[in-house]
């Protein structure tokens, strides 16, 4: 007998709505869950390949103990008793000796996150982190300056837009799947889209400008268009007056920053930028500007991500179809949100982060901290010793700059616990892995759905795990109760879990069945907008955020070209992904690793010649003490200035046997970057390093 199964796609943290069929107590076919209209039956290939990893024979089948040196690959099979026991014994010591405030936790974040938050509050520590130092933190940032709205605050309504413009935002590779269909639908409805990277990508092909930026150059950009636009007067008066403040000073502050000036930064020519300036003008104010993911790992990519974020301002596009527009929650849509798994819990009694967020940092939001501080506290004791990590669906070793160092700082610690459903660099690394179930073998807890329609979402198992693996809910609270934290999780099963979660709203669990979620609305919710909400003191889009400058961060900030590499074979390391990866993740998975089993160096063809590379030669490639060889990708396709691998592989875990050794890892050069970040929007400077480049004779 067939059945149907709707659940939340897992293989990456855009967490799709999919359909499983399970035949007797087999999946047998995944697709989009097509009751969803944005995501119809279409899954990336990373979805696609998710029966796949449930099958896969080379990740953790049973919790395992550390037996050797740490990173050794000594293991002992355990039981889920005997793993937890080890736990919380070794955790109980720590917190009797250290207090609890010394156990750290580094997650991924998202939807399902609230549960592992709840578990740390009830053992009593502030230092929680997700991952987003690698990845949004200095847009997000950028976003608050501006708006007080986080980075999340707004959506893209690309389907309907005139113009969409993307700064390295490879939007057709680096997929979000709804994102991506709705990108699509507006290319064939005619937009414009102005798509701007060092590199040549799929993105490319769909857009009708590309500016092959210099790398790291991206603000000088903005600055000469934001200069042009304001010159020109091609900006939305009525919005900008009604909900703007700041204007004078940024005319003042961008008078030496003209397109001619600009074209001397970037390569740009002062001519195509103006004829952009015009184009949008008369597509405005249905234009998107992307603020951007990779354009967050500069040093000054705060200040890029701000200047997109006020040219939005300016197109007057907020809340508008075919421009951005607000997400609604639950309460846009009259109902109660889900409840917080950790809102009986009370506050730790420590209040200091020990990365400083939010005190030694007053500008960096707290709840999701800044996990390459942690680093310097482990390493310093300061402000307070760190004795236990546990990490889940985090993967430090390659999502952060330099191994090498982060394992070294990592092993002064006591116990590291790793929840995770491959044998990933952290788990190796760790004394303790729990083996969660693939996501078709689990349930997750429900999840919140903000949109034009707001909902909640449910992902929910959808056949029995074939290891002896447990699901994230079960692993947390049982670790919490055998910690004596039980009175907060009074939960037997999911539905305990699940009808706690829904207790202020009118939603029952089977109202999920039908479709796999549930929408509160029937019609798309925008606001009116003579009544916009934005989060600063003003309730306005503040181009100089007095709160922010009082804090030490100025807002309009002069431009400061980026390091030149030195020459003689030497390169700007970038990075990013393909459709068929998600990050370091699946690169030993049975059917991705067929799809594509290593990565290349692309490099410049000019530059190749005068190195005497030619394409598919073998190449060497050092930062440091840190060498490595790899296939060479020649091509015009990349800025001169700049050598390009896609991220994630250079596997060195034996137990990945499909994986191992192919290809190289790009965060292993990035040497000292731990300690290099963007200070005013605290993310990690990850586009920051330099690599030389050496043909194999
Ligand atoms: N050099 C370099 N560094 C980067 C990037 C880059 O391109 N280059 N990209 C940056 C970006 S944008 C991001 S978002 C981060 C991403 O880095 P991370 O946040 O670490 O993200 P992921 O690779 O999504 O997941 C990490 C871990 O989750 C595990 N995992 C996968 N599925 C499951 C599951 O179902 N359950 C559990 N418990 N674990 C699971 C994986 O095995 C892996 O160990 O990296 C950042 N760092
Ligand atoms: N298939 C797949 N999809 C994913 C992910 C995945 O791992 N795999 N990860 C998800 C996550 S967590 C994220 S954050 C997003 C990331 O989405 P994107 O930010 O779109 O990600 P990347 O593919 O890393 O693209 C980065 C691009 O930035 C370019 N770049 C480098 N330097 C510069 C510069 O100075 N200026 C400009 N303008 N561009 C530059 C690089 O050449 C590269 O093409 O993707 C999400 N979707
Ligand atoms: S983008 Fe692909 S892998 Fe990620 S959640 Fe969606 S279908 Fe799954
Ligand atoms: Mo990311």
């Amino acid at each position: 007998m067939k059945k149907t199964v709707y659940s939340i796609c897992g293989m990456c943290a855009v967490r799709c709505p999919v359909s499983v069929t399970v035949e007797g107590k087999e999946p047998v076919w995944i697709e989009g869950n097509s009751n969803d209209g944005g995501m119809g039956k279409s899954l990336c290939a990373k979805g696609g390949a998710t029966l796949s990893q449930r099958l896969d024979s080379q990740r953790p089948t049973s919790p395992m103990i550390r037996t050797g040196e740490r990173g050794e690959g000594q293991w002992k099979h355990v039981s889920w008793d005997e793993a937890f026991d080890y736990i919380t014994d070794k955790l109980k010591g720590i917190i009797a000796k250290d207090g609890a405030r010394s156990v750290i936790f580094s997650d991924r974040g998202g939807p399902f996150a609230d549960l592992r938050k709840a578990f740390m509050k009830a053992i009593g520590s502030p230092n929680y982190h997700n991952h987003d130092c690698t990845c949004g933190r200095n847009t997000h940032h950028a976003s608050k300056s501006v708006y007080g709205l986080g980075r999340k605050g707004f959506a893209y309504d690309y389907k309907n837009a005139n113009h969409i413009v993307l700064f390295g935002r490879n939007i057709t590779e680096s997929i979000k799947v709804k994102e991506a269909k709705g990108f699509l639908k507006g290319v064939n409805n005619g937009a414009h889209v102005t798509y701007i990277d060092p590199r040549v990508t799929n993105t490319t092909g769909k857009a009708t400008r590309y500016w092959q930026i210099k790398p790291g150059t991206d603000y000088a950009l903005l600055l000469g268009i934001t200069h042009y636009i304001l010159k020109k007067e091609y900006y939305d008066k009525a919005f900008v007056k009604k909900w703007v403040t700041g204007l004078p000073k940024l005319k003042t502050f961008l008078k030496p920053y003209t397109p001619e000036w600009a074209e001397k930064e970037t390569g740009i020519p002062a001519d195509e930028i103006k004829a952009f300036c015009e184009e949008i003008n008369e597509d405005r104010p249905k234009v998107i500007f992307h603020p951007g993911w990779m354009l967050a790992r500069y040093s000054d990519s705060f200040y890029a991500s701000r200047m997109i974020h006020i040219l939005n301002a300016l197109m007057g596009s907020i809340e508008i179809p075919g421009g951005l527009f607000y997400p609604k929650t639950p309460k846009d849509a009259g109902s109660a949100g889900l409840k917080s798994l950790g809102a009986d819990i009370p506050a730790p009694e420590e209040k200091e982060r020990a990365d400083g967020c939010g005190t030694r940092y007053p500008h960096f939001d707290k709840g999701p901290g800044m996990f390459q501080l942690v680093y310097e506290a482990i390493e310093t004791g300061k402000p307070y010793p760190i004795k236990a990590y546990f990490v889940h669906r985090h993967n430090p070793l390659i999502a952060l700059p330099d191994s090498d160092e982060q394992k070294r700082i990592l092993n002064k610690l006591d116990l590291i616990v790793a929840t995770d459903v491959y044998f990933s660099e952290i788990a190796w690394f760790a004394d303790v892995i729990l083996p969660e179930s693939t996501y078709i073998e689990r349930d997750s807890i429900l999840r919140t759905e903000k949109g034009l329609k707001p909902g909640f979402g449910r992902r929910q198992k959808c056949v029995e795990p074939i290891n002896d693996t447990k699901a994230g809910w079960e692993i947390y609270v049982e670790l919490a109760k055998r910690m004596g934290k039980g009175e907060y999780f009074p939960y037997e099963s999911i539905e305990d879990i699940w009808n706690y979660q829904l207790q202020d709203t009118k939603v029952k669990i089977e109202d999920f069945d039908e479709k796999g979620f549930v929408k509160l609305a029937k019609d798309p919710i925008w606001y009116d907008r003579s009544k916009l909400k934005f989060g600063t003191d003003s309730g306005k889009i503040e181009i100089v955020n007095k709160k922010w400058e009082d804090m030490g961060i100025p807002c309009l900030q002069p431009y400061e070209p980026p390091a030149e590499p030195a020459g003689n074979g030497e390169y700007r390391l970038i990075f990013g992904r393909c459709g068929f990866q998600a990050h370091g993740m699946h690169h030993n998975n049975p059917i991705l690793s067929q799809l594509l089993g290593s990565n290349k160096l692309w490099i410049n063809a000019d530059e190749a010649a005068r190195l005497g590379i030619g394409d598919g030669d073998e190449v060497e490639v050092v930062a440091g003490d840190t060498k490595g060889t790899i296939e060479a990708k020649v091509t015009d396709f990349i800025h001169p200035q700049a050598v390009f691998m896609l991220h994630g592989f250079g596997k060195d875990i034996p137990a990945q046997e499909r994986a191992f050794g192919k290809g190289l890892a790009d965060q292993v050069f990035m040497k000292g970057q731990l300690k290099k970040w963007d200070k005013a929007g605290g993310g990690i400077s990850l586009m920051e390093s330099f690599v030389t480049v050496k043909a194999l004779s």
